[in-house]
């Protein structure tokens, strides 16, 4: 038995549904709300209360790059790590950045653009019970920052300018290789897949569109790949409206930052 907790939207679970769809591993959707994340029962399984969880037979995984590292070792279907030792350092790099710097500047730029618009319906002590309840001291203070702060946080500026960093990375070795680790798809493809499908909701594809011909086209290689379509197109992100509106608003900002960058 194999079960993914899961909510719409959330960037990492997204990760561990594109490596199953890749390997085409059968598995339960469990879909919760984030109120149930923070659950004593949910917080046994996964004590950082947020998204994916993967749960097969008696065995508990958490951290979205050991789940799908996991997934590919223990099923069949094709190999989602490269063949070349110097591609499975580029692969293991990929992933590094996507959950140490892509996630948490994706988070910062989400919140502070459309996310925090939702937020001030909120009562003073909704507010404060929402951000007690993220147990990541590092992810409540960037949360916080975004919700009082807005463009002017201190973490604004550089989140954008490493997402842009993400981009001039990614078309470099695209201009190297056909994928981002090497000659086949593999699970850096699979990860900074839902980065770019985020600054698309947001409706930033001109930051690749513009200038970067490499990954223009490794985006649109990756949107008609069956796993995109089981994944994304079979749940497509309820917040995608709100975030295009709010994005489409910011986009003047955004785009007059990184001329100056
Ligand atoms: N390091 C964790 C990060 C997971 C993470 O931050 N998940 C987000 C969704 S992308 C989440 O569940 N957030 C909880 C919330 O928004 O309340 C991983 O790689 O699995």
């Amino acid at each position: 038995m194999l079960k993914l907790y899961y909510f719409h939207g959330a960037t990492f679970g997204l990760k561990a549904r594109l490596t199953l769809a890749e390997k085409d591993v059968e598995y339960t959707l469990e879909v919760v709300n984030r109120p149930y994340l923070r659950t004593p029962e949910y917080k046994k399984l996964n004590p950082n209360a947020v998204v994916p969880t993967l749960i097969h037979g008696p065995n508990v995984l958490i951290e979205s790059s050991i789940i799908m590292n996991y997934v590919d070792d223990a099923f069949d279907g094709p190999e989602l790590k490269p063949d070349l030792p110097i591609n499975r350092a580029q692969m293991a790099m990929w992933l590094k950045n996507a959950d140490d710097v892509y996630l948490p500047s994706l988070g910062t730029l989400t919140y502070t653009v459309s996310m925090r618009h939702k937020i001030p319906e909120r009562s003073e002590a909704e507010r404060q019970e929402y951000l007690e309840g993220i147990p990541v001291m590092a992810a409540r203070e960037r949360r916080r920052l975004a919700l009082e702060l807005g463009f002017e946080s201190p973490s604004f500026s550089p989140a954008l300018f490493e997402l842009d960093r993400m981009l001039d990375d990614m078309e470099s070795a695209l201009g190297q290789y056909e994928w981002l680790a090497g000659g086949s798809y593999s699970l850096a493809d699979a990860a900074l897949t839902r980065f770019l499908e985020r600054l698309d909701e947001l409706n930033f594809t001109a930051m690749w569109e513009d200038a970067r011909p490499a990954v223009t086209d490794w985006w649109d290689r990756i949107k008609t790949r069956g796993s995109y379509d089981r994944v994304l197109g079979a749940t497509p992100n309820s917040e995608r409206p709100q975030h295009k509106e709010k994005g489409s608003q910011a986009w003047p900002r955004i785009k007059e930052m990184l001329t100056r960058h």
